[in-house]
């Protein structure tokens, strides 16, 4: 073997180790700061601030994308596109450490300042929440510099006796290099696993919520009639389990709201500007109702959409007390995390289940659908009526303001539209030969549904058989059982009538701005 071909292949067998290094460092910083961050504030994780200061940034197209794309996975998709990015930097400036240890401390030490801002920026971050951060950076500085340096010892090419020896497996720097980078990696992921189960559990809110007692309604929601419940098995419950209701939000790590510290500042175009606190929002006569959110980014035949049963204060009677002045048309809501929402002030009025809530499915509001108060209108998509951890309420009109989805290109009211879905067969399954059922929901929040027709093949409309009522403002299921399914490919459609009689949308168009239509469809077949 020439010299040249042995340095090149010992600088070669440098980088991987460079790389390594530096992705072993690199994950140490977070996961030790991500056990850390269980004393500070939610803000105070590193890769949480810098995700959440991302979306702050990302131009609407990217989000409406993102949420198309991904659904309620949206974050999951981009802290794997975030942990995919930190770690090529990382192992490139692992790399970089070989050859120029000091310019490679700088540009740690960059990012972390960059972090920081990211963490002393978020809404409710102190100073003491970079704490995490710098510990973290402390610790992966050490390791980077300890690791390279192994790794330039396991590299190191010799007098020929010595490289020889040092391309054998068995070389005792290298076993050290290796070592030293199970050791670093192993610790990032026990700490950064350690870190995410405690945040999970630990946290103040979540102790908080744990012990609250909500009090019994003033008005209780109607009991659910007999066969709300598609008897097709496989449609999804009539009530959404809190568990399993869809969440969307520009909140990478939900908001902790202290319901001891929390108020609702109304105020604007109003004769009597008030705050109201939590405990004198549970001490008014609480609403129970059943209502279906759905979310406007839902696509046809999507799951962006749940039913509960909300606990809470009716909106018209805090409008009521504030007095809205003449000329005002629309209430800003706004999250603590900055969201607003712009809903319909005549909507808000007239005598719907429009709740400021607290609870969900008998429980307190799960810290992640906006714990401890939230707002549910029905009929209304969520994007413009749904504010979850709501702090403030501004009277105002369209014409002044608008807020954050409308100021990003969708528009400005946005009443639901009717929409229904075949849930039973799944699109692609395979059904055993004979009657095949077929099941699913439909909603025209506030309107109700009349009737549910379904399509086979292309042929005639039949009327699908409606399950029960529970209300204009919750969905309604159906079902529909076909004699004559002969073996093969089908297809089926369905659409549904809101209680005026009015068709569904048949024309085919994306959620932006205002809603998707079209029939959904699906494939399946018959054994
Ligand atoms: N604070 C806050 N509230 C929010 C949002 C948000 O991004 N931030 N998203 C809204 C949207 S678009 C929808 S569809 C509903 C979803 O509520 P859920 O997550 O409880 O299902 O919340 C609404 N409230
Ligand atoms: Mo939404």
């Amino acid at each position: 073997m020439s010299a040249r071909d042995e340095s090149s292949r010992g600088a070669r067998g440098a980088a991987w180790r460079g790389a390594l290094a530096g992705i072993a460092s690199a994950a140490l910083l977070f996961g030790t700061a991500q056990l850390l961050s269980i004393f500070f504030g939610p803000a105070s994780t590193p890769f949480a601030a810098v995700g959440s200061t991302f979306i702050d940034f990302t131009p609407a197209w990217l989000k409406d994308f993102a949420i198309a794309a991904f659904g309620t996975n949206d974050k999951t998709a981009l802290l794997v596109a975030m942990a995919v990015v930190a770690a090529a930097a990382s192992a490139a400036l692992g790399v970089l450490a070989l050859k120029r240890p000091r310019t490679a401390n700088v540009l740690v030490l960059a990012a972390a300042v960059a972090m920081a801002a990211c963490i002393l920026t978020r809404s409710g971050a102190g100073p003491l929440d970079i704490l995490p951060l710098a510990v973290g950076t402390a610790a992966a500085l050490w390791a980077l510099r300890m690791l390279t340096e192994q790794a330039v010892e396991a590299a190191r090419p010799g007098p020929a006796a010595r490289a020889d020896q040092a391309q054998q497996p068995g070389n005792p720097s290298r076993r050290a290099f290796l070592a030293g980078s199970a050791a670093v990696a192993g610790a990032a992921v026990v700490l950064g696993l350690a870190g995410t189960l405690l945040n999970r559990t630990r946290t103040v809110v979540n102790n908080v919520r744990a012990s609250l007692r909500l009090p019994a309604p003033h008005t209780t929601a109607p009991a659910l009639p007999e066969g709300v419940q598609s008897p097709v098995a496989g449609v999804v419950p009539f009530t959404t389990p809190n568990g399993d209701f869809y969440r969307i939000d520009t909140a990478l790590v939900p908001p902790e709201v202290d319901p001891g510290t929390w108020e609702l500042r109304v105020h604007g175009m109003v004769e009597q500007e008030f705050t109201m606190g939590f405990d004198e929002l549970l001490a008014q006569e609480l609403t129970e109702a059943q209502v279906t959110l759905a979310c406007v980014s839902n696509e046809v035949g999507g799951n962006l959409v749940g039913n509960a049963t909300w606990l809470g204060l009716p909106l018209r009677e805090v409008l009521a007390r504030a007095r809205p002045l003449p000329g005002a048309d629309m209430v800003l809501s706004t999250s603590v995390d900055g969201f607003t929402a712009s809903t319909p002030l005549p909507v808000l009025q007239d005598g719907r289940n429009a709740l400021l809530a607290v609870g969900m499915n008998g429980e307190p509001l799960p810290v992640e659908h906006g714990f401890p108060v939230r707002m549910v209108v029905p009929g209304l998509y969520g994007y413009v009526s749904a504010t979850k951890w709501v702090v403030e309420l501004e009277v105002t009109t369209f014409a002044q303001q608008t807020a954050y989805w409308t100021s990003r290109g969708w528009s400005s009211h946005g009443p639901v539209k009717t929409a229904s879905r075949i849930e039973v067969p799944r699109g692609g399954a395979q059904v055993p030969a004979g009657k095949v059922a077929l099941g699913g929901s439909a909603w025209a929040q506030h309107r109700g549904i009349s009737k549910v027709e379904v399509q086979l093949d292309g042929g005639p409309w039949l009327g699908a058989q409606l399950a029960a009522e529970a209300s204009l403002d919750t969905w309604r299921q159906w079902s529909f059982i076909w004699d004559g399914a002969t073996a093969g490919s089908h297809t089926a459609r369905v659409r549904a009538y809101d209680s005026a009689g009015a068709l569904q949308v048949s024309a085919d168009a994306p959620p932006a701005p205002d809603g998707a239509t079209g029939w959904h469809s699906v494939g399946f077949t018959v054994a």
